[in-house]
């Protein structure tokens, strides 16, 4: 690996880190957080040794109980003396620009647990996404020593998704408001969902949205066609695997079905086996080298990662570009030219 030297300060940060010293974390994170000078070699020395700790992404629309559960895992784990570290990825708030205050509120139980790490953070944009810095705060956590690192991220959609460029296990959370079967697979989030949990099990409704997202996996998994009998000629069971066999090569192992739990993450029912669910899926991680997989596109993503946000940063930084952008303005104005032109000059002289 590349040396890099860091600054005294950092130096200096980086003992107190590797001590194990809770301040040293939080100062770290707040350096990646501000992006302040020198985070990134700072990163560079703390992520040497690689991922250790186990990741469990919670993810779901808002309101779902995600802070609640997340609260309620987090008690168990702590039964079994693990240490924690919990990232809430909170909407940024159009009013005041921050994160929202609830997380913290509901997670104040726990959070007088000194073998528990809580940070909330803001988007910055995408809501319910995952921001780099957010990546990043994770890996530091990772770094850290925790045993195990609970993420959560509030989104609808697409922006949903990027939790499992953070998480070994990604457990989604439903709620019987949420809306049916059918809306979480056009969210995408049959594709993401290692666990389903129905939470607020003790609402109306909940039973039923059971029923339906099993009913969903099972269709997905081709196994409800599978007994159908040939129709037309055309034997929809052999279709559906063929289909699987031809879009799922080698990286997406079989031997993982999808289950649904039900929760009440206020009065701790369905936890339990929420965790005894969450300790399946890690062994069959391991067992079918999903683990090595997940952990392999997970540094692509964050490679990617760190090249856009340089490029952009190499780019916005030099002076030529600044003057050929304010060039470009000017054209604009003076009916010369559209971002599309001055786009061009302006990637024309980076690439030289
Ligand atoms: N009845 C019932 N209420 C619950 C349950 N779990 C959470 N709640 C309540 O639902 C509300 C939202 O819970 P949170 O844990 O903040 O939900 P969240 O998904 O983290 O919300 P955001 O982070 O704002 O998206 C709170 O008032 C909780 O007390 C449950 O199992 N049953
Ligand atoms: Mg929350």
């Amino acid at each position: 690996m590349t040396p890099v030297t860091l600054s005294s300060e950092h130096e200096a940060l980086f003992e107190r880190f590797s001590d194990g010293k809770v301040l040293g974390l939080a100062r770290a994170i707040s350096v990646v957080e501000n992006e302040r000078p020198g985070f990134q070699e700072l990163l560079h020395t703390v992520m040497a040794s690689g991922p250790q700790a186990r990741r469990v992404g919670f993810t779901g629309p808002p309101g779902a109980g995600k802070s609640s559960l997340v609260a309620a895992v987090a008690t168990e784990y702590r039964k079994l003396d693990e240490h924690l570290g919990v990232v809430a990825v909170d909407p940024t708030s159009p009013y005041s620009g921050g994160a929202l205050l609830g997380d913290r509120i509901r997670m104040n139980d726990i959070s007088m647990d000194p073998g528990i790490f809580i940070r909330s953070m803001a988007t910055r944009g995408s809501l319910g996404g995952l921001a780099a810095t957010t990546k990043e705060v994770v890996d530091l956590m990772d770094a850290f020593g925790f045993d195990r690192v609970l993420v959560e991220t509030v989104g609808v959609g697409q922006t949903e998704l990027e939790v499992t460029a953070a998480a070994d296990t990604v457990v989604v959370v439903l709620v019987p408001e949420s809306g049916d079967a059918i809306q979480a697979m056009k969210a995408g989030l049959m594709e993401i969902a290692d666990v389903f949990v129905v939470n607020k099990a003790d609402r109306p409704g909940a039973p039923r949205l059971v029923k339906e997202l099993r009913q969903a996996l099972h269709l997905r998994s081709g196994s409800a066609l599978r007994d159908i009998p040939a129709h037309h000629g055309v034997d929809l069971g052999q279709v559906v695997k063929k289909e699987r066999t031809t879009e799922a090569p080698a990286e997406a192992p079989e031997g993982w079905s999808v289950p649904v739990l039900t929760t009440n993450a206020l009065t701790n029912d369905g936890v339990d086996t929420l965790l005894e669910t969450i300790q399946e899926h890690r062994i069959w991680l391991d067992e079918a080298g999903e683990l090595e997989r997940r952990r392999r596109a997970r540094a692509e993503i964050r490679i990617r990662d760190v090249v856009d946000r340089e490029m952009r940063r190499i780019a916005w930084k030099s002076s030529d570009v600044r003057a050929l952008l304010a060039r470009g303005v000017d054209d604009i104005a003076n009916g010369d030219g559209t971002p599309y032109s001055a786009a061009e000059v302006i990637l024309e002289a980076l690439m030289r």
